[in-house]
Parts: structure tokens; sequence; C-alpha cells
């Protein structure tokens, strides 16, 4: 059993941040494991603007595939976790940088999605959003423009959308406890955000398997899968609720 504190029975505005770990106990690789995403693809030769620019299709391709692996995913008993938590939370935001659309899956109402979307397209021109079809396998061109149509994900050296970002760090600045599930915290600025809920004194818990730059910062790190820890830590503030 994961043991809180009890100050936390009063903490009714919670931010969970999510990376990847959070969907691979659904099947879906993470990006800096031995076995992840990047073991054969790294980063600068696909996610980002050049890459694109010098070879669309391939990065279509990529893409195309990762697409079908989240359509086949299912949520797992950590985003459920989570989901679960505005049953009895008066406020849950879920900041993730994850692309799979797995927190919404799950029944997360209060969802910012930092890195984009897998699932969402738009021209690369006029910035027009595009429907794909199901099994789009080449990179299609806008029916306005004529540009071409995008991944509607951030890469790198892009901007984070403006109102997620500005939503994310109000959201973090009026939590009184921020959860970080599942992510290296290597990618800014997204990465700040855990940082700056330690600033502001917040009460910090991260979830990992594994130890990461934000460690020893955080006030407790649990070291389990977000699978295991994440139903336990919904009991727990539940139970520290209804004592
Ligand atoms: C488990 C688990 C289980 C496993 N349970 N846990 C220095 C040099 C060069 C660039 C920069 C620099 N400093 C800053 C930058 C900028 C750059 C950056 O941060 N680079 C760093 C790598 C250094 N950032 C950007 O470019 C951002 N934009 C920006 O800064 O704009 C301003 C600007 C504009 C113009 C010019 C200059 C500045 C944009 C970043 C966009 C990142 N996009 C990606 C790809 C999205 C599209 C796609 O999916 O293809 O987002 S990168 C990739 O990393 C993805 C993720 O969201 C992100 C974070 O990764 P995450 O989620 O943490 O995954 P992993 O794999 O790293 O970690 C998984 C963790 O889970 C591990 O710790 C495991 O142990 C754990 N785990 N199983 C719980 N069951
Ligand atoms: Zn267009």
């Amino acid at each position: 059993m994961i043991d809180l504190p009890g100050h936390l029975a009063h903490a009714d505005r919670i931010v969970v941040f999510t990376g990847a770990g959070i969907s691979a106990e659904s099947g879906i690789a993470t990006f800096r494991a031995p076995d992840g995403i990047w073991a054969q693809f790294k980063p600068e030769e696909l996610a980002n603007i050049d890459a694109f620019m010098a070879n669309p299709e391939r990065v279509w391709q990529w893409y195309q595939y990762r697409r079908h692996v989240v359509e086949s995913a299912t949520p797992n008993a950590g985003h459920r976790a989570i989901a679960d938590l505005e049953q009895f939370i008066p406020r849950v935001d879920v900041v993730t940088q994850n692309v799979d659309g797995l927190h919404r899956a799950a029944g997360s109402t209060h969802v910012h999605e930092l890195h984009g979307s897998l699932i969402a397209h738009r021209c690369l021109e006029c910035g027009r959003p595009y429907e794909i079809a199901p099994d789009e396998q080449h990179v299609p061109q806008c029916p306005e423009c004529g540009g071409l149509i995008r991944p509607g994900v951030v890469w790198f050296g892009e901007e984070l959308p403006a109102d997620v970002w500005d939503a994310a760090e109000a959201a973090t600045r009026e939590c009184d406890l921020f959860l970080s599930v599942g992510t290296s915290t290597i990618v800014y600025p997204a990465a700040s955000l855990p940082f700056l809920a330690i600033r502001l004194g917040k009460y910090v818990i991260e979830v990992n398997p594994e130890s990461t730059d934000f460690s020893r910062y955080a006030d407790r790190s649990v070291r389990e899968t977000a699978g295991v820890a994440m139903p336990q830590i919904a009991e727990q503030l539940y139970a520290l609720r209804n004592q």
C-alpha cells in the first residue's frame, strides 16, 4: 500500500502530468526505452519539419503505423484510475505529452494534450483541419490550397499550442497535488511543469519504475508501473477523504 500524507485529504485540485509510460501497459511503446519507438528511428530523423519536408512519404508511413497501433489500443488500469479520480476530487486536470487519446477514451474530461494528437491532421500551408480516410497510404493534399497534410502533433522546434500550454500552467499553479506519471521529464517546455509545481510548494508525487532527472526533487517517488501504482494512489486518496 502507498501511504500518502494526511493533508492530501484536502487536495481538491489535482494535476496528473503524464508521458509515454502511462500507455506502456496498453501496448504502446515508449520513446526512449531500448525497445522504444526511437530505438530504430532517431527523433531528428522523423519528428521534425525538416524530416517531413525531406521525405514526406517516409514520415507519413511512420505515423500511419503508429496510428494503427493506437487505434487498436485500449486504456489500462492507470488511465482508468486517473479518470476515476473525478468521482470524488472536485477538479482533476490531465496534462499529457501523449498523442494517443487514451485519457479521453478512459473518461477523463479535462485533458490538455501538450504535444497534439495522432488522430488530428492539418494542412501544412493554410492550417485547415483535415479528416483523413481510414487507410490513407500516401500523404494527402489539402483540397483548399494543395498543401501537404501533416500529423497534428508537435515536432521538435515547434511551439506548443498556446491555449493548451496556458491551461496546463494555470492548472499547475492552482493545484494542491501534482502527479508526474510515466515520463522521462527531459522534453521541454513540458518537463518544466513538475519543476514549477515544486517551486510553488505543491506536493509532488512521481510514478515511474525508473529514476529520472526529476526524481530527487519529488516529495515522493513511487517506483512502480502506472497500472499498479495509480489505482493504489486513487484508493488512498479516496480513503483519506472519507475517514
Ligand atoms: C513507465 C512505464 C510504466 C515506462 N509506468 N512509467 C537543447 C537542444 C535541442 C533542443 C532543445 C534543447 N533544450 C530544449 C530543446 C527543445 C526541445 C527539447 O526539449 N529537447 C530535449 C530532448 C532536449 N523541445 C522542443 O523542441 C519543443 N518545442 C519548443 O521548445 O518550442 C520552443 C521553440 C520553438 C522554436 C525554436 C526554439 C524553441 C517541442 C517538443 C515536442 C516533443 N514532441 C515529441 C514527439 C511528438 C510527436 C510524436 O509522437 O511523434 O513528444 S518528442 C517525444 O518526447 C514525444 C513525447 O511526448 C516526449 C516526452 O517523452 P516521454 O513521454 O517522457 O517518454 P519517454 O519514452 O522519454 O519516457 C517514458 C518514461 O516512462 C520513462 O521514464 C520510463 O521509465 C517510464 N515508464 N513504463 C510508468 N508502465
Ligand atoms: Zn491548405
